[in-house]
């Protein structure tokens, strides 16, 4: 197994590990030479340098990455390509091959610059980029000279606000292709500063998406671990395949964060609290020193270590009551004012302005009972097991991970209900939403044998009406449902 915590992000001189094998070398080939001529076209000269960062799906280890927890994600196919070039005026000009959607975005060379949150524009993410270089490099003392213009193009297909990653993509790929420029090889610890950097867009998120961008290995998928950030490959069983299949619901999470995705994390930050005082803490040590539910953790397994078990749920279960806390219960607990103790983090005081109450017992259940199958998984792979038990054990993992979502995190939809469903009653071994969830995909383990004939039902049964009430074209299928076998990152290179 490959430790990669201190590996350097290579830079390759020629793209050819990336084309892949078959008709996916075609496609991919056209599409660098594609990019290419808009690049030309768009700049009159062509590029010096590319990069391609692929999107991820998460088969285990949901809302649990910015609790300290494992997760367990897969690259896909599905990519952002970049090309670039350094230019001499004073400005960064980022273009994307499909103009219509997405129009040149012109910024300052400037990496002390402020990103405008209140005007969002599509290329603000390669601005993320471009300052996280920035600050990486002089936090190290590494000279990159004078600020200077470039131009840039994007070719993104991850599909967007699906749980696949698009943006972690489209910022990885900038960052390298960036790297490349500069001819600086930085070690893959600057994902962090990635995640820094994207909560400025407004979700507290953890640092999964980064991290399977940057270190997917050919053919695995990874355990993700945090403090300190590694990855360790993952050699998936034989017989298997993941089907990612989009449930049409696109969750708006820049709109929805108080109520939904930041709201789960102030959720666990408070149920972290609550425990590590019923644990034995001081009230203000807790508030200070606790930040995760992983941060307890230890204080848990010496609760329930007598009982001859190290399980951080039965202190859920003795301590945090079902049912919902009001932010005055919770108060009483920790001796201060929710707003104090979220006093330095604006995101959270909308949370807590818009909450009715907390859910700590359910978010902490999961959250614990989550980070116990992502281990669960990674050990099924590495067992004894037949291929077919192998399978079936990983597809109960997968069904009990959208069961805690679903029930004890309230993260799914009525639509991803439905295609869960349709998954398991058309033959797949296990099938849970993927990503933040509350729209977006869902993944399913199915029998390398059965693929062709699942995801024909899967046409006819969820799709097809859908094609019918015009809420997609039936041309655009392959976007919503296809199969994936773990991805290379691949890295910035030379065309020619
Ligand atoms: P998605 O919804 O796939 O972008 C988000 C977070 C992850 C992780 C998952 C839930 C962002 C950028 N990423 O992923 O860090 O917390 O939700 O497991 O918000
Ligand atoms: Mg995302």
């Amino acid at each position: 197994m490959a430790k990669q915590d201190d590996l350097t992000v290579p830079i390759f001189t020629s793209l050819e590990p990336v084309y892949g094998t078959g008709s996916q070398l075609e496609e991919s080939e056209l599409r660098f030479t594609h990019l290419k001529s808009k690049f030309i076209e768009f700049f009159t000269h062509p590029p010096d340098i590319y990069a391609r960062s692929p999107g991820r799906v998460n088969l285990i280890g949901e809302h649990i990455d910015y609790e300290g927890y494992s997760v367990l994600p897969m690259a896909i196919r599905q990519d952002t390509i970049i090309a670039i070039r350094k230019n001499d005026t004073k400005l960064l000009r980022i273009a994307n091959v499909n103009s219509d959607k997405y129009p040149l975005c012109t910024y300052p060379a400037d990496p002390e610059q402020e990103i405008d949150l209140k005007n969002h524009r599509w290329g603000h993410y390669f601005i993320c980029g471009y300052k996280g270089f920035h600050e990486y490099a002089k936090s190290k003392g590494i000279d990159v000279g004078e600020p200077v213009g470039l131009d840039v193009v994007v070719d993104g297909v991850v599909p967007t606000g699906s749980g696949l990653s698009s943006s972690a993509a489209f910022v990885c790929s900038s960052t390298i292709a960036i790297m490349a420029t500069f001819d600086v090889n930085f070690p893959k610890k600057l994902l962090k500063l990635h995640v820094n950097v994207k909560d400025t867009f407004g979700t507290q998120s953890g640092g999964m998406d980064q991290a399977i961008s940057v270190m997917a290995q050919s053919g695995f998928a990874a355990l993700i671990d945090f403090n300190p950030i590694r990855a360790t490959e993952v050699q998936l069983p034989i017989g298997g395949t993941f089907v990612i299949a989009h449930s049409l619901a696109e969750s708006q999470k820049a709109v929805t964060a108080a109520t939904n995705y930041n709201n789960r994390v102030v959720e666990c930050r408070l149920a972290a609290i609550v425990l590590g005082i019923k644990l034995g803490m001081k009230p203000r040590d807790a508030i200070t020193e606790v930040k995760t539910l992983s941060d307890v953790e230890e204080l848990c397994v010496s609760f329930a270590g007598p009982r001859g078990s190290s399980d951080p749920g039965l202190a859920v279960k003795e301590f945090l009551h079902e049912e919902p806390y009001s932010a005055e219960d919770i108060e009483k607990i920790t001796e201060e004012k929710l707003q104090v103790i979220f006093a330095n983090s604006p995101s959270s005081l909308d949370v807590l302005r818009a909450a009715k109450h907390f859910k700590l017992h359910q978010r902490a259940a999961h959250v614990y009972s989550e980070a116990k199958r992502v281990h669960a998984f990674k050990d099924t792979v590495s067992s004894n097991l037949s291929d077919e038990e192998m399978l079936k054990k990983l597809g109960d993992l997968m069904n009990d991970s959208h069961y805690s979502c679903s029930v004890l995190y309230e993260c799914s939809c009525p639509e991803l209900e439905e295609l869960v469903r349709i998954c398991r009653d058309n033959g797949a071994l296990g099938a849970r939403l993927t990503g933040a969830g509350w729209g977006g995909c869902a993944v399913a383990l199915v029998k390398e044998s059965i693929v062709p004939q699942f995801i024909l039902d899967l046409k006819e049964q969820f799709y097809r009406s859908r094609i019918d009430k015009g809420v997609i074209s039936k041309n655009d299928l392959g976007l919503y449902i296809f199969a994936s076998k773990p991805s290379e990152h691949q890295l910035a290179g030379n065309l020619e």
